[in-house]
């Protein structure tokens, strides 16, 4: 079920020997605005290579954590639900090797939901994401697995739900939202990079927040595994989903 073609670098760790497991899944079909995040995965990694690796001075070695790419889910173009299926098969697949945190990229937010819903089956943890937008529509023109109904989704599969960063949201929406708390303890952690100010995404909200301050929040949490998702490179170029991404591997690597 999963591709192997397409690694940060190739393995020299055992899936079974691994502090963090790296998962791409490039599918973006529920993508209401600029589709083109299918391409992120195999982006992040390369700018991940060219430009952020071996420049982690002051913050951690990444020849320190044992990291295996696992490669890209084989995904069902023009079906959600099989490709939810198949990322679900291979959350349980790494799972069955080891316990390490993963670190999922996207493609759209609606992938969220199979990986938290198969790690869900398996330890408890609260769930926060950072998102320009709630994503907490109950369903969009019927469709209830819309990236835009992510959050609400996931409210299903875990108790305990927070989002930081929205600035988007339709009334239903933000009456849903006022009854969230904060999370306290272990975390699933869903970064949706439209959060952010200046990071090339299909559905851009103004008024984002910056990077360091997005990070200050993050780096705070105690976080079981993640995802970067909604970076589209073909609306443009940034390096801060890769730049997340090896700060995530370093942080959770040592947790
Ligand atoms: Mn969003």
């Amino acid at each position: 079920m999963l591709r192997k073609n397409r690694l940060i670098w190739e393995n020299l760790y055992e899936l079974s020997e691994a502090e963090v497991v790296l998962l791409g899944v490039p599918f973006d079909g529920t993508c209401t605005g600029l589709p083109g995040a299918r391409l992120a995965p195999s982006r992040i990694r390369e700018d991940f290579d060219l430009f952020v690796a071996g420049h982690e001075k002051g913050i951690g070695d990444l020849g320190d954590v044992k990291l295996y790419d696992a490669g890209d889910v084989d995904v069902v173009h023009g079906s959600p639900e099989d490709t939810f299926d198949r990322v679900v098969e291979a959350v349980r697949e790494i799972r069955d090797e080891t316990k390490a945190p993963i670190i999922t990229l996207g493609g759209d937010h609606s992938i969220t939901l199979p990986i938290v819903s198969a790690l869900a089956e398996l330890e408890k943890f609260g769930y926060v994401c950072y998102d320009a937008h709630l994503d907490l529509l109950d369903d969009f023109n019927g469709y209830p697995n819309s990236h835009t109904c992510v959050n609400r989704r996931v409210m299903e599969v875990v108790k305990d739900v927070e989002i930081v960063g929205a600035r988007a949201g339709s009334k239903e929406e933000w009456a849903v939202a006022k009854k969230l708390r904060p999370v306290k303890g272990k975390c699933y952690v869903s970064i949706d990079v439209d959060v952010l100010s200046a990071v090339p995404t299909g559905t851009p909200v103004p008024s984002g927040m910056q990077f360091r301050d997005l990070w200050t929040k993050i780096s705070k949490r105690k976080i079981v595994a993640a995802d970067i998702m909604e970076y589209n490179p073909l609306v443009g170029h940034s390096t801060v989903p890769a730049e997340l991404l090896k700060r995530l591997i370093l942080k959770t690597g040592r947790t």
